[in-house]
């Protein structure tokens, strides 16, 4: 078993799409043990894009990010960072295939809907930047023995 930190960007609960989303992780197999609604910290945003700081998308990139709520999720199962990097598929859009969530939710690199940690480092720091190790919830379910 594996965690990741999942972040449902902005535009998606603009176009009412969370479920959508959600529906595509789950049922991969990967389930949600913590989750919450937030207006990001611009602080935090910065902290948490910190390895893009200064690149000429960086400016921009924040002031999307803290344009309206989020969704910061802690996602767990086999391979969990792997398998949720490959249902969003690759960063820009135009690159990720049909079928992955980038690929069907959006257009534009900026506006890619969705972030996923790209290894274990990173999702030890995101998870530890956006949620207290209390509202991390442990429980069994009945699908593990199908699943992983
Ligand atoms: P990813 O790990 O796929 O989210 O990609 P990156 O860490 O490279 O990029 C983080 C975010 O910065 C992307 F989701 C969107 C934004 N970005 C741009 O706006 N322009 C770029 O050229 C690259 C990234």
């Amino acid at each position: 078993m594996e965690r990741t930190f999942c972040m449902l960007k902005p535009g998606v609960l603009q176009r009412r799409i969370v479920g959508d989303v959600l529906t595509r992780i789950e049922r991969k197999g990967l389930r949600v043990c913590a989750i919450k609604l937030m207006q990001i910290p611009r602080a935090l945003c910065e902290q948490h894009y910190a390895e893009h700081e200064g690149r000429p998308f960086f400016p921009s990139l924040i002031e999307y990010m803290v344009s309206g709520p989020v969704i910061a999720m802690v996602i767990e199962g086999h391979d969990a960072i792997s398998t949720l990097r490959a249902l969003c598929g690759p960063t820009n859009p135009a690159e990720a295939s049909p079928g992955t969530i980038r690929g069907d939710y959006g257009v534009v690199t900026q506006k890619n809907i969705i972030h996923a940690s790209d290894g274990p480092e990173s999702a030890a720091r995101e998870i530890d930047l956006f949620f207290d190790a209390a509202e991390i919830v442990e429980y069994a379910d009945g699908n593990q023995s199908w699943i992983g």
